[in-house]
């Protein structure tokens, strides 16, 4: 039997795949690391465009397994800015000296199963070919950029930029006539911040989504201070928590309040910030009394910012009820639609036919651009696995399979796929969570597999067909009592056309899904199939 060349690859270099490596170099295997960029940083390496931040408070988001790290890094922002989330993942890359164990510029094109061998056969784009006992993906949620089909996408002659893909370089607006498609939480954050500078702004909008402003502020010496005293608190309450963050939704139930403590408690809600905004309430995205609520109070706030009524009536969303998509987490978007050179396209009124070498013809006009911007969401959850061909036992194809919805046991295994560990993938609840937390969970309920099967000298780890769709039903089944379903947002694959529909996070709760897990795991892994070779 030929040996394989590593115990473990792991593809890619971000939160997840990082925190793996340090601590599979750890616990003494020998790993290697492929990631498509040059460098470190995942997301935050390639999502440079202008206004770029985390929704997540910088205190949060960041790794908790290392009380120096925590003490030592300085966060600047209560919203840490792209730039400084990606020194961040640099200077722990530098600490734990991350880079030596990774290949850079190396994207994964296929990786396939050799069972007689027991390993994973893995190449690149590049041509390199390597192995490993165990394959871990920690190729993220949100990474597999999509651009919409449009006619004539490629007739344009001006410059064409992507928010998931932005340049190093600096990129030079001034003057310029520019579009922005797409109104999610990229969209949002980059328009306010290029207005400045374009002479002319024109967004074309699908959908109207909710954004709550994100009361961002420097953190000064004393915040800082009284942060990193109550850290460990926090931390605690972040584990324990339902999304990975110190934030519960608030105490009194709608129910049991009157219309001032209601308005009250909405008001609070909403100077917490962006996504806490959906914490207002138990229960807001579950009963459509409560969310019709939040909705009229969101709604108050719009007619105060936005002085249009034809404006603020198109920036209304319509089609989903608040939370269901990811609530946008604003500096100043809504306010940029009352400059006069900044415009909306409704594309429910106004569809796009064509792009020409000009800009952009929708049904009533052809508007002239000079640059247009696309940022126009991701393939979530599935697209960056079934961007490679993984072929597991019997030369069975993960692309194919997930045609339909995608099964996994737990988020972490796939059956038929042995020894494949993805993290953060369809059924955990990484993207309703706080990805730096998820990732150190999921990166040590893998390695603790992987230890496990050394340990009782397995040389594969399966799971079982029934454990993954008995995990997949529940996950649906817990979906279905929200609202969530009811929305066309990325986390039903509804972005994507012809992606099969279903919630793909596991929407139980970061701490209920740890207890899941770890269950598992102190069962000795019923769900799973071991062999020995
Ligand atoms: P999102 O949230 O998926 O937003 C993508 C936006 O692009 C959204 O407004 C889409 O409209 C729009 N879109 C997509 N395709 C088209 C076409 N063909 N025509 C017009 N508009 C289109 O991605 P983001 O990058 O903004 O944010 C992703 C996550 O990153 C976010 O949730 C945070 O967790 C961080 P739609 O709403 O689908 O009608």
């Amino acid at each position: 039997m030929t040996a394989p060349a590593h115990d473990l690859i792991i593809v890619g270099a971000g939160f997840a795949g990082m925190y793996t490596t340090v601590h599979a170099v750890r616990s003494g295997l020998d790993v290697l690391g492929l990631e498509a960029a040059s460098d470190v940083g995942g997301t935050w390496y390639w999502n440079r465009y202008p206004g770029a931040r985390c929704d997540v408070e910088s205190i949060d988001y960041s790794f908790s397994f290392d009380d120096d790290l925590q003490r030592e890094w300085r966060w600047t922002e209560r919203y840490a800015t792209q730039p400084e989330i990606l020194r961040y993942l640099n200077h722990v890359a530098d600490r734990f000296e991350v880079r030596p164990h990774y290949r850079f510029s190396e994207r994964v094109s296929s990786a396939v199963w050799d069972e007689s061998g027991q390993m994973w056969n893995v190449q690149t784009e590049s041509g390199l070919e390597t192995s490993a006992r165990w394959l871990v993906m920690a190729t993220g949620g949100l990474s597999q950029p999509q651009l919409p089909d449009i006619p004539g996408r490629d007739d344009f002659a001006g410059e064409v930029l992507q928010t998931s893909a932005w340049p190093d370089a600096p990129v030079d607006l001034r003057g310029k006539r520019v579009a922005v498609i797409g109104t999610g939480s990229s969209g949002v954050q980059l328009i306010p911040t290029i207005t400045d500078a374009a002479s002319e702004v024109t967004v074309y909008q699908r959908s109207a989504n909710y954004s709550v402003p994100a009361f961002n502020r420097p953190i000064d010496d004393a915040e800082w201070a009284l942060q990193q005293q109550n850290l460990r608190h926090r931390r605690e309450l972040s584990w324990n928590g339902a999304a990975g963050s110190p934030w519960t939704t608030q105490p009194v139930p709608y129910a049991e309040a009157d219309d001032a403590e209601r308005a009250a408690i909405f008001e609070e809600s909403w100077t917490r910030g962006g996504v806490l905004f959906a914490k207002a309430f138990n229960g807001l995205t579950v009963d459509p009394m409560i969310n019709d609520a939040a909705r009229a109070f969101f709604e108050r706030k719009l007619a105060e910012k936005v002085s249009d009524p034809e404006v603020r009536a198109a920036l209304t969303p319509r089609d989903h009820a608040v939370g269901t998509k990811r609530i946008c987490t604003d500096s100043g978007y809504y306010e940029a639609y009352n400059l006069d050179h900044v415009s909306l396209i409704d594309l429910r009124r106004e569809p796009i036919e064509q792009i020409t070498a000009d800009g952009i013809r929708t049904s009533a006009r052809l508007r002239e651009h000079d640059v247009i911007i696309y940022a126009t969401g991701f393939d979530a959850m599935t697209g960056a696995l079934t961007a490679i061909d993984i072929r597991g036992r019997g030369d069975r194809s993960l692309r194919e399979e997930w045609r339909g919805f995608p099964s996994t046991y737990l988020g972490v295994a796939l059956p038929g796929y042995p020894n494949l560990l993805v993290l953060n993938g369809p059924g955990s609840p990484s993207v309703l969570s706080n990805m730096a937390l998820t990732s150190e969970q999921q990166g040590d309920y893998a390695l603790r597999l992987i230890d496990h099967c050394r340990r009782k000298g397995y040389s594969s780890a399966e799971a079982m067909a029934d454990a993954a769709r008995e995990w997949t039903a529940h996950g649906l089944e817990l979906a279905e009592k929200t609202l969530f379903g009811s929305a066309r947002s990325w986390y039903t694959g509804a972005n994507i056309a012809g992606k099969a529909r279903g919630f793909l996070p596991y929407i139980g709760g970061f701490r209920t899904y740890i207890d899941h897990c770890d269950k598992v795991a102190e069962a000795d892994y019923p769900g799973f199939v071991m062999t020995s070779r």
